[in-house]
């Protein structure tokens, strides 16, 4: 091994060793001096989650097709910072591009945790029509006048399912007092409030931790990340509720989005929403054959009656209070496809 080659080894051994080797990181490399735009891309999921799977494969073609000008580095499992320092950093400027929580990014664009309001949509046909046409570009709109720039295929997250390690939730009893991680949002604070469970907002990246050592006894997420984060390492207990769905705006620097050059822009966006595509169709397949590994990991699971749960919300005075909150115009456009909510 010449001492070049040796040193190439050590690096990449040594990255290897630390965890951070990924699969571009040999085209990364190789481009890293002639791009004109290296691109920083955050996200708070495993690397091995379809949207960084999905994400890597569009940094791939757009470096090929823009013959190395744009480098898009993807950095995942909060590499980069938490949600919550990754919103800063892309409303800075610090970092290019995140994937972001439309219930979380409502911190800063209120609209834009509607898609969540618990019990809206009832399938897949009902949430792509909303998030591929109206709701989903009045959402856009808003984000946009904030000062960044969302893609305009949303990536999915999923319907999202109760987990604990302390007893299965099987009716809206059982939430009583019960100390639930959720994301930190209004939104998710509100609605299990309003189902009388105790809410603790914690950001993503500490949430395996919080389960392990049981500052809560639970937490809510879709099956591919209770797969792809081993949350069934720390949870014994999984309630198909399906309460809410959520999706990740993939988004950029307002400012640094508007400085690439239109032509750059456009195979950005075509390989991005592209990949968001690709990677709806990688969590619908999920969800059919992830059941059946967590069962295997020791897992139990159980369905409830949604209506149960959603007449609680209802008489919580939930739906009315976030109708008022969103306004009307908005609360209409959500039920063009989610039906009457109230
Ligand atoms: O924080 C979560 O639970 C996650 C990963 O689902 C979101 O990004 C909303």
């Amino acid at each position: 091994m010449s001492h070049q080659a040796r040193r190439t080894f050590l690096t990449r051994a040594s990255a290897l060793a630390a965890g951070t080797f990924t699969g571009t990181l040999t085209a990364q490399s190789a481009f890293a001096q002639s791009a004109e735009f290296t691109l920083k891309f955050g996200s708070n999921l495993p690397a091995i989650h379809p949207l960084n799977v999905r994400a890597k494969e569009a940094a791939d073609a757009i470096r090929k097709e823009t013959n190395g000008r744009v480098d898009l580095q993807v950095f995942p499992n909060n590499q980069l910072g938490s949600d919550t320092d990754m919103l800063s950093q892309v409303r800075s400027g610090a970092i290019d591009f995140m994937t972001l929580s439309g219930l979380i990014l409502s911190t800063l664009v209120p609209t834009s945790s509607i898609n969540g309001i618990g019990f809206a949509f009832k399938d897949y046909q009902q949430v792509w029509a909303a998030m591929d046409g109206d709701l989903g570009a009045l959402v856009r709109t808003n984000i946009g006048k904030a000062g960044l720039h969302a893609f305009d295929k949303i990536w999915d997250n999923g319907f999202r399912q109760i987990t604990s390690s302390s007893k299965p939730i099987t009716t809206p009893a059982d939430l009583k007092g019960f100390k639930i991680r959720v994301p930190v949002s209004p939104l998710w604070t509100s609605m299990f409030k309003s189902l009388d469970a105790a809410p603790a907002s914690i950001n993503f990246s500490e949430v395996y931790s919080a389960l392990q050592t049981k500052i809560v006894e639970g937490q809510e997420n879709p099956l591919a990340i209770i797969q792809t984060a081993k949350l069934y390492e720390v949870q014994k207990y999984c309630s198909l509720t399906n309460h809410m769905w959520d999706g990740f705006w993939f988004l950029a620097n307002g400012k640094k989005w508007a400085a690439i050059p239109p032509d750059l822009q456009a195979v950005i966006s075509k390989h991005i929403n592209a990949a968001g595509l690709a990677e709806r169709n990688d969590i619908r397949r999920l969800n059919n054959s992830v059941e059946v590994e967590l069962k295997a990991k020791g897992m139990t699971f159980n369905p409830v009656n949604a209506d149960a749960f959603r007449t609680v919300l209802k008489k919580s005075g939930f739906y009315a209070d976030w109708k008022k909150k969103y306004g009307v115009e908005a609360w209409t456009v959500l039920e063009k496809y989610a039906g009457k909510l109230e």
